[in-house]
């Protein structure tokens, strides 16, 4: 096939583009951007092709957007996150621009089979979990309801680690996911800011001069995320470190050409990795720097182009809302107020009212050793100058506190935004809280929980300020690129619509008594297992039954979200049906997947009794393939997209009042899975949404649990006292799953039997019986199908739109385009 160059139809304006123009798009591309002929084209080229041609399509009303948003002078919301985890782009813009069928046809006539080269396509994993996904689908509804907000973080080089299993051990492999290529993204050579960090400050009368020792340049790669069928995209912009123009003269000078050189690769670490520990705070200066590099780079950006439009910024905190994707870029709060304050001339007083309307934050933990506190030390080598605002922050803070609230020395002392002690630190929760018009936590029992324990003296100062946003999930990716058929049955009862509008799904109701739909959902869930075992087959060489119950964890492994409950409960069974082969065991494929933190030794633990249970498990030809157990490697988006769909049971089961929300608990329910969770997170509000017999519930309430550690919660007496229980942990210590090393728990299973911190213990024999009243459930296939359609029907309310509406309303007061 041949291409004219003076033919080619862009740019394109037209209405839904045809086969035949996609075609010829997709081999202009392949000639002209990727330097290919047809004949000689791999898998990947043809995929980039694709890639460039369907990006085309979103630039025009990504350009568009912009344009209008500049016309309109409409408030914008900028949101500041260490970590999106954006997934695959090119299925999801198919999607949006509501072309799918047609790329689907248009490559086939070209003998290239879509959904292969899909799965080419590399996943950027720029972030940890939750806190990093959630930024996506908050990106994407922001797109999709026409909202002007803009998205900035980090174009990490290496994302998360790629994750191996080898032994049954997990191993870290760099995640060198540029290499292949970034199709997606534009690079904004233009868009370049300097990043000064180090050195001292001085004053001169009143202004405070800060002389930096060090720079480096922050470089913009632009990332569209379309909207749905709205022909508009919003921005995500991504800083990548360079050295910068400056070489150090004096090393040039003295012959040192190499050090000079090296110097600037050294700067360039800034952006080299995400760290991917989001249990433990280490503190780290390098993480320092990159939280500074985001917020400087991003709020020079943000300034400018307000000047460009304003001529001023004394308007800024009516056109502008900035938020902070938990703690990660508060810096911001004092990098603005030295912007205002040093560079724009304004008071203290009129520069920290303006901060404290432009921010909100939202807080994704209850767990204390996840808070981030800089030693003071250390930011004042960093960032003197802004150590030094954060003091007069505090000195402003703890003044208004005294007169207002209480001068008691304790309370003070308690809400001071420096930790006092041998070593000094800067809490950047509380520096958050006081520099924010409004705070959030991300479902309705982390956000009581905050006010009453992590912030209760803050909600005591402050208590209109704080909030709640039920997290959400973008219907876009989680139904209409994950589950295709699933998607299919709905527009084929209720239209299309849902997409954009999820509440629409209610008119589902209305089918679910309808035999088809009755015999659709079983047959739908049936088609994505035997997806998902041929996945395992392939990379993993374990056959699973698709007529086994899929029962499924997957997240970051954590010791508060309990994987080792689920190998409890999978031990227990293992034992029961050897001691009752006969009975009628609902056959059970236990799949899990997750990565630990590479120094979160008790999570690596669990990983390796897993894959050890597993390797048992799978191969006691006694059980007769009834029982099977899976770790999925290298848990990421593209694998969620194919393992939640697949999914029967969803394990949400975290100690009550840890899990701050979860939001695959809302994937998983809303593709039909039934929970089977703690009353934590945001299981309870799906637990209000489906209802009491949709669900199962167990475990220990957050008051229960509290009432434990009051009484010295024991776990060795339930080790004792529970006959089961004790075989199994007497089990795992004898070395039955790990005969060639059968000390290896010995560490995970005394830290259980001694501490508990978790308090699995307390909730096993309740996990247990929840587990047999799910199997009699399965057991009554009508009943389960009616559960699982309740589920499906009623998880309207977890649509990411909705959360974003609320945040646009609530807190950030922005509205969608006019048009
Ligand atoms: C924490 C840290 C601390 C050490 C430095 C690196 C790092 C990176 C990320 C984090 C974030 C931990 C917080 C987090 O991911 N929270 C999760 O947020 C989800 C979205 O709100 C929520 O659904 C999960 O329940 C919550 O655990």
């Amino acid at each position: 096939m041949t291409v004219e160059r003076s033919n080619f139809p862009f740019p394109y304006n037209g209405p839904k583009p045809n086969t035949e123009f996609l075609k010829s798009a997709i081999v202009y591309k392949l000639i002209f951007s990727i330097g290919r002929s047809p004949e000689e084209a791999s898998q990947r080229d043809w995929l980039n092709a694709t890639l460039y041609a369907v990006r085309d399509l979103v630039t025009e009303g990504w350009i568009a957007n912009a344009k209008a948003a500049r016309d309109e002078k409409a408030r914008r919301v900028y949101y500041l996150s260490m970590e999106f985890l954006i997934g695959r782009t090119l299925s999801n813009a198919l999607i949006a621009e509501n072309i799918y069928d047609v790329a689907k046809n248009a490559l086939s006539e070209l003998q290239v089979d879509l959904e292969e080269i899909l799965e080419k396509e590399v996943d950027p994993g720029l972030g940890n979990g939750g806190l990093g996904r959630l930024a996506a689908c908050f990106m994407d509804s922001i797109a999709t309801l026409g909202i002007q907000g803009m998205g900035y973080g980090i174009r990490y080089e290496y994302g998360m680690f790629r994750q191996k299993i080898e032994d049954g051990h997990q191993v870290e492999k760099p995640d060198a996911w540029l290499e292949k290529g970034a199709p997606w993204e534009f690079i904004r050579p233009s868009k370049r800011f300097n990043i000064r960090f180090g050195g001292h400050i001085y004053f001169e009368g009143k202004k405070c001069i800060w002389k930096n020792g060090e720079e480096i340049t922050a470089l913009a790669y632009d990332q569209m995320i379309p909207g749905y069928k709205n022909n508009s995209a919003a921005t995500l912009r991504l800083w990548s470190a360079h050295a910068g123009n400056t070489f150090d003269l004096s090393d040039f000078n003295k012959g040192d050409y190499f050090g000079a050189i090296e110097e600037r690769s050294t700067n360039e670490n800034v952006s080299r990795v995400l760290y991917p520990d989001d249990s433990t705070w280490a503190g780290k200066e390098l993480r320092l720097r990159q939280e500074y590099f985001l917020v400087s780079a991003s709020l020079q950006d943000i300034i400018k182009r307000h000047k460009r439009t304003y001529n001023t910024v004394d308007n800024l905190a009516d056109k502008i809302a900035i938020h902070l994707n938990d703690t990660h870029p508060a810096l911001a709060i004092p990098e603005l107020m030295y912007i205002l304050i040093d560079q724009e001339g304004y008071s203290w007083e009129k520069a920290w009212t303006m901060c404290c309307s432009i921010f909100s934050y939202t807080c994704h933990t209850l767990m204390s050793e996840a808070l981030e506190t800089w030693p003071v030390e250390m930011m004042a080598k960093i960032l003197p100058r802004h150590l030094q605002i954060i003091f007069e922050i505090n000195e402003y803070f703890l003044e208004y506190v005294k007169d207002n609230v209480t001068d008691d020395v304790d309370f003070i002392r308690r809400v001071s935004l420096i930790e006092e002690g041998h070593f000094r630190k800067v809490r950047m929760g509380w520096l958050s809280v006081v520099g924010s018009h409004k705070v959030n936590g991300v479902a309705a029992i982390h956000s009581d929980l905050m006010v009453s324990s992590t912030f209760a003296d803050f909600a005591r100062i402050y208590p209109e300020r704080f909030t709640n946003v039920t997290n959400g999930i973008t219907p876009r990716r989680w139904i209409a690129v994950a589950n295709p058929d699933l998607s299919a049955l709905f527009d084929r009862y209720i239209g299309k619509e849902w997409r954009r509008d999820l509440s629409q799904i209610e008119a589902f109701k209305a089918h679910i008594q309808d035999p088809e739909v009755k015999k659709a959902i079983p047959e739908i869930k049936r088609k994505n297992k035997i997806r998902l075992a041929n996945y395992v087959k392939k990379t993993l060489n374990i056959d699973l039954d698709p007529n086994a119950l899929f029962d499924v964890q997957v997240k970051r492994i954590h010791e508060y979200k309990r994987q080792i409950l689920n190998v409890l409960h999978i031990v227990t069974r293992y034992n029961e049906m050897l001691k009752n082969p006969e009975k009628d065991w609902t056959p059970r494929v236990f799949i899990l997947a997750g990565k630990a933190a590479s120094a979160y030794y008790a999570a690596k633990q669990t990983i390796n009794l897993i894959n050890d249970v597993a390797n048992i498990v799978n191969n006691d030809e006694r059980l007769q393939g009834r029982l099977k157990v899976v770790f999925i490697p290298n848990y990421s988006v593209s694998l969620a997209q194919m393992i939640i769909p697949a999914a029967d049971i969803s394990e949400q089961i975290s100690l009550a009042g840890t899990e701050a929300s979860g939001t695959s608990n809302m994937k998983f329910a809303l593709n039909g899975a039934l929970t089977l969770g703690t009353l934590d997170g945001a299981n309870v509000e799906i637990l209000e949404n489906v209802g009491k017999d949709n669900i199962f519930i167990f475990g220990n309430t957050v008051e229960q649990v509290e009432q434990l550690r009051k009484e010295n919660y024991r776990p060795f007496d339930i080790y004792q006292s529970d006959e089961q229980l004790r075989f199994v942990i007497d089990q795992i210590s004898s070395g039955y799953f790990s005969p060639t090393d059968p000390n290896r728990y010995r560490d995970l299973l005394d830290s259980l039997r001694y501490h508990d911190y978790y308090q699995s213990f307390a909730d096993y024999r309740s996990y247990i019986e929840a587990q047999y009243i799910v199997d009699e459930k399965y057991k009554d296939q009508a009943a389960w199908v009616e559960s699982a359609l309740q589920n499906i029907v009623n998880m309207s309310f977890f649509s990411s739109d909705r959360t974003i509406k609320e945040y646009a309303e609530k807190i950030w007061k922005v509205e969608p385009l006019k048009h």
